[in-house]
């Protein structure tokens, strides 16, 4: 018997039941199905943390290797029930090239050198996006008069429909390669540029902003629109994460999104990279990184969900920030420095509270 899988999302464990049925045939047959576990650790496992529900599938398989969605895997025990016969074999993904979302040595380095990420595999395939962008409206419609795409701010934690996507597994095989096998995501927000929009996102450290220690976030930057120079595409300075936190002050711009930039003249435009998507695909950046983004001129619309994943220990200053929750992706929390969000249980749907808009509120302060 081997246990197929801990995930916190349903869909994703039957999926995987579903391709190791067909790769493994009649050999697979499916033993037991148990949902709804609360913060309990179950069978050596997994812990699960505050109300987030585990759920594991049970399979009785014969052979102890398979291979499945591109992954060889193999079945062990758990270590501490070695000797024990009747102990449960305990699915393990083996990392091969076949895997294409777990970061390679070289992609670690460059990401540490030059803090991003480009060129990965996309996420979500042309057909994928075009449904989630075809039930985009229904998430825009719960805005009130007067808010824009970028009020919605930690929806996922009221949406199933963002928090599917903040849980995707492939995205957490990227973001496991950066910060580890312990971190948890706390943060999601549009930026959105309609077509011929003058909005600019001025030069700035995401770090600066955010109340919370140490700086160990990457953000995930998903394309819900083909991404360039042409419609106001992210630019980044590579390796600026490595020269600290620097002074921003209020922006002299009128037309950018975020309140604070950094002064004129501290970086050169012209080392910035080009960031350039397509609708599905990803980039990593770190939360120092100097960054930004010019109008769109152009007829298409350039939207973009930004994803925050911090390493577990990452403590956030709920003085400032006191709506901050976390969601357990990977590993365990060891530190519980910060609150759980409850799992949303709407397909739509958006928080009670007022979103703090950090770039105002981060810990360093508006400074002119
Ligand atoms: O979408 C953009 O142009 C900027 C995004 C951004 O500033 C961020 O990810 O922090």
């Amino acid at each position: 018997m081997a246990l197929l899988g801990n995930s916190y999302d349903w869909h994703t464990l039957e999926n995987q039941l579903t391709q190791v049925h067909r790769l493994l045939g009649r050999q697979a047959h499916l033993l037991r199905v148990d949902m709804g576990y609360r913060s309990q650790n179950c069978s050596g496992t997994e812990t699960v943390h505050g109300n987030i529900r585990q759920r594991k599938l049970w399979l009785e398989l014969p052979t102890r290797a398979g291979v499945f969605r591109g992954e060889r895997i193999i079945c062990t025990k758990p270590r501490k029930n070695v000797d024990d016969p009747s102990a449960a074999w305990r699915y393990t993904p083996q990392h091969s090239p076949m895997n294409n979302y777990r970061l390679s040595e070289e992609q670690k380095t460059f990401y540490k050198v030059n803090g991003y990420l480009l060129g990965l595999p996309a996420i979500y395939s042309p057909s994928e996006m075009a449904l989630m962008n075809a039930e985009l409206p229904q998430l825009l419609d719960l805005l009130s008069p007067g808010e824009t795409a970028k009020d919605i701010r930690e929806w996922h934690e009221t949406s199933r429909y963002l928090y599917d996507i903040v849980m995707n597994p492939k995205i957490h095989d990227l973001v496991e390669g950066i910060l580890g096998p312990n971190f948890f995501i706390w943060g999601s927000s549009f930026f959105v540029k309609e077509p011929y929009s003058k909005s600019t996102v001025g030069w700035h450290q995401d770090a600066y902003y955010w109340p919370m220690t140490p700086h160990n976030t990457v953000t995930v930057w998903l394309a819900f629109d083909d991404v360039d120079e042409m419609n106001g595409g992210m630019k980044l300075i590579p390796g600026s994460q490595h020269k600290g936190i620097i002074k921003h002050r209020v922006s002299e711009r009128t037309d950018s999104i975020l309140k604070l930039e950094l002064e004129q003249g501290i970086i050169s435009e012209a080392d910035a990279i080009q960031f350039r998507l397509k609708a599905g695909e990803v980039s990593l950046h770190d939360d120092r990184a100097v960054h930004g983004s010019p109008a769109n001129p152009s007829p298409r619309r350039r939207a973009g969900l930004t994803i925050r994943y911090s390493g577990t220990n990452v403590k956030n200053d709920l003085a400032v920030n006191p709506n901050f929750k976390t969601y357990l992706c990977r590993g365990v929390d060891q530190f519980k420095l910060n609150p759980v969000g409850p799992v949303p249980s709407k397909r739509f749907g958006r928080p009670n509270f007022k979103a703090v808009s950090l770039e105002e509120a981060g810990s360093a302060g508006a400074k002119t």
